[in-house]
């Protein structure tokens, strides 16, 4: 039986009113606040817009795994190393559904496709508009993650009704040829104005525990605040470090300073959903209710994030009735 109710999520609409200016610098003084005065500030700034007991649910479905050419250092997906994903096709639309139906009845108001892709090709791109098609008539938000896009994808994404593309900036601009080399910052900043100027809502977030510094969280964070319009939705995703990756031995992120990244966001993007997004599953209770606190109110509910595990759905269930929180109306 499903503890969490489905609700629709408030409309993120009036969610990206330009924000004032943030300069690295003013997000390197917040992540070095003492802790106590971060939280309080994230803290006000959260219940000035949201209920703070209130948690957006997502779940996460790879639609399309493994293979894919670029070398993303984190991420078990890419094809350039020798990680125990297997790669498979693009899923056919009717299993896509039965998944989406299994979502919904769990609670989620929210349904995120993921595809290894650099980008999607147009024969592609037909399947995964009926997906979206199919998922938004099951009464789900739909979000998809597929790579770069050009203007025209994202305007065909936004005639099928998609709500939202997921596309991060993974981390500072500085840090970021560390990690990636098939796909510079700019292209990612292009992706997201194609995304923003066809009338689809962003959801652009980053990483931490990728051998970023303080400097490059600022940076991150600072990125996303300045965007023409902050992303309606923040996924703060803390490194899933995988078997095979180049970023396997990454030494773990230190929670509080996690905490301090997402109080950040909060802070600089106030009117955002904040996900506490990949990582849950190595947190602790006390981390995760933390992370609440800080101002995050959004989270990926279901075994798995796209082929790593995700918090147990029980754990969760029980972690949000012991805080006396609920999946949003
Ligand atoms: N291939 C598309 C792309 O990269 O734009 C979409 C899927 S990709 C897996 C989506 C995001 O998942 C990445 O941008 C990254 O932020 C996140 N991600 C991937 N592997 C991760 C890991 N091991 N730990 C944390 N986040 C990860
Ligand atoms: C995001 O920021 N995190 C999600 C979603 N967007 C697509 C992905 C997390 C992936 C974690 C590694 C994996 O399961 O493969
Ligand atoms: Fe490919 Fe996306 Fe993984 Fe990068 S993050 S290797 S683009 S699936």
């Amino acid at each position: 039986m499903p503890v969490l109710t489905p609700r629709r999520p408030a409309n993120p609409q009036a969610a990206s009113s330009p924000s004032r200016e943030w300069t690295r610098r003013d997000v390197e003084e917040l992540l070095n606040l003492p802790f106590p005065e971060l939280v309080f500030q994230a803290q006000t700034v959260h219940r000035q817009h949201f209920d703070p007991r209130e948690v957006q649910i997502s779940t996460l479905l790879s639609i399309k795994t493994g293979g894919c050419p670029e070398d993303c250092a984190y991420c078990p997906q890419s094809a350039r190393y020798d990680t125990a994903v297997d790669a498979s096709r693009l899923m056919a639309v009717d299993a896509v559904l039965t998944e989406a139906r299994a979502a919904l009845a769990q609670g989620a108001s929210r349904f995120c496709m993921g595809a290894a892709w650099r980008s999607p090709k147009d024969h592609d791109l037909d399947t995964v508009c009926e997906m979206v098609e199919g998922v938004r008539a099951l009464g789900l938000e739909t979000c998809v993650t597929l790579g770069m896009l050009t203007g025209l994808q994202a305007r065909r994404l936004k005639a099928a009704g998609l709500d939202y593309y997921n596309h991060n900036l993974d981390t500072s601009p500085e840090h970021y040829g560390a990690v990636i080399t098939t796909r510079t910052y700019q292209d990612r900043l292009d992706t997201l104005s194609h995304v923003r100027d066809a009338g689809i809502h962003v959801c652009c977030g980053g990483i931490v525990g990728l051998g970023e510094d303080a400097a490059d969280r600022a940076g991150l964070i600072a990125t996303l605040a300045s965007l023409p319009r902050p992303p309606e939705s923040v996924p703060i995703n803390a490194l899933v470090r995988v078997e095979g990756t180049p970023l396997a031995d990454a030494p773990p992120v230190d929670a509080i300073d996690f905490v301090r990244v997402i109080a950040a966001a909060r802070i600089t993007m106030p009117t955002s959903f904040v996900r506490l997004s990949a990582g849950r599953e190595a947190m602790t209770d006390e981390a995760q209710a933390l992370c609440f606190l800080a101002g995050a109110n959004s989270i990926f509910y279901g075994p798995k994030l796209l082929t790593t595990p995700n918090a147990k759905q029980d754990r969760d269930r029980t972690l949000l009735a012991r805080l006396g929180m609920r999946a949003m109306a």
